[in-house]
């Protein structure tokens, strides 16, 4: 976007600094900035819709290595997760939305802290008390190592709110190495952060 506009201003420019050019070739440079000038105005306003709505989060494994992404978008009723990895272990995976948006690599994850929880609740979507807001349903790896899902979160918006993963110091979504049991306090005994992934406005 940047850099479209940099270019979209030396083209500006050119046509500024070249007074001989002549009647014609002036004429066609005026329309071709006046295209150029309304796709700028138009990419600017999709890109403010798409940062107020959408997200974006790219994974990484315990070795840094890109496994998928998920997109993340504000509904009517919630936040729809769209996820799409690679390169897992086949089985159950606890799946959560962690409160700090950072994924080290040096500590195992833990960077990302503890699961998000705006409104202080217990672990556990099974529980009294509970859920917190970034507790979700655990996700089941193929034997192709692949995982692909939706998953709609009631408790998290992507507007500033409250329940606003966009907050601050961010968020991050947390693939665990075992199955979440959806009780056990403080976060459903699902084992080691096997993957993770900051949270990030799209197209922002
Ligand atoms: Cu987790
Ligand atoms: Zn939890």
């Amino acid at each position: 976007m940047a850099q479209e506009e940099i270019n979209i201003l030396s083209v500006r420019g050119g046509l500024l600094f070249q007074p001989d050019v002549g009647k014609k070739e002036a004429k066609m440079k005026a329309r071709i900035m006046i295209w150029l000038s309304s796709m700028v105005i138009g990419l600017a306003v999709c890109n403010d819709i798409l940062a107020a709505e959408v997200g974006k989060a790219i994974f990484k494994d315990t070795q840094g290595k890109s496994i998928g992404s998920a997109m993340l978008f504000e509904t009517a009723n919630g936040v729809l997760i769209e996820t799409n990895l690679t390169n897992l272990p086949p089985g159950p995976h606890g799946f959560h939305i962690h409160q700090i948006g950072r994924c080290d690599l040096a500590d195992g994850f833990k960077s990302a802290g503890s699961h998000y929880s705006p409104n202080k609740r217990e672990h556990g979507l099974t529980v009294t008390g509970g859920p917190h807001a970034g507790d979700m349903p655990n996700q089941f790896v193929g034997s192709d190592g692949k995982l692909q899902s939706h998953i709609l979160n009631t408790d998290i918006s992507l507007a500033p709110s409250e329940t606003s993963i966009f907050k601050n110091d961010g968020t991050a979504l947390v693939i665990h190495a075992k199955a979440d049991d959806y009780r056990s306090q403080p976060a459903g005994d699902a084992g080691d952060r096997i993957a993770c992934a900051v949270i990030e406005r799209s197209g922002g």
